[in-house]
């Protein structure tokens, strides 16, 4: 009898022990990526500073294609130069979707845009 007390005891010490690592995890405390949002013609801020090795979301907010690549928009001439140290980016956008660019391993100043719309572009400063 008393062995099977014991044994009972034993047991409960087991479960609370292997319940008690199983913590639930808040998704909260997992860390984000920083991101830059898109409209329909333009990005919502036309400039982000991010911490070297990071990734950047580009989040599509709304029902609107986009093909993000390296470069700019001087006036109304696309500049498809990309940085030296630049993460290569070519995404396609179907909208009320995200991508993940990166990570930006090198401090600089790095540059993309939007083949689709005029003068839609954004400067990312790696810092
Ligand atoms: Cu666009």
């Amino acid at each position: 009898m008393n062995r099977k007390i014991l044994f009972g005891l034993l047991a409960l010490t087991l479960m609370t022990i292997l319940l008690s690592a199983c913590r639930v995890i808040d998704a909260d405390t997992i860390p984000k990526n920083p991101a830059a949002h898109m409209g329909s013609a333009q990005f919502l801020l036309p400039e982000i500073d991010i911490q070297k090795g990071q990734k950047l979301d580009l989040v599509d907010d709304v029902a609107v294609p986009h093909t993000i690549k390296n470069g700019t928009w001087n006036s109304s001439t696309p500049d498809t130069t990309q940085e030296a140290g630049a993460p290569s980016v070519n995404l396609n956008f179907t909208g009320g979707d995200r991508s993940t660019i990166g990570p930006f391993n090198q401090a600089g100043t790095f540059k993309i845009y939007c083949t689709i719309h005029g003068g839609m572009k954004l400067t990312i400063v790696v810092k």
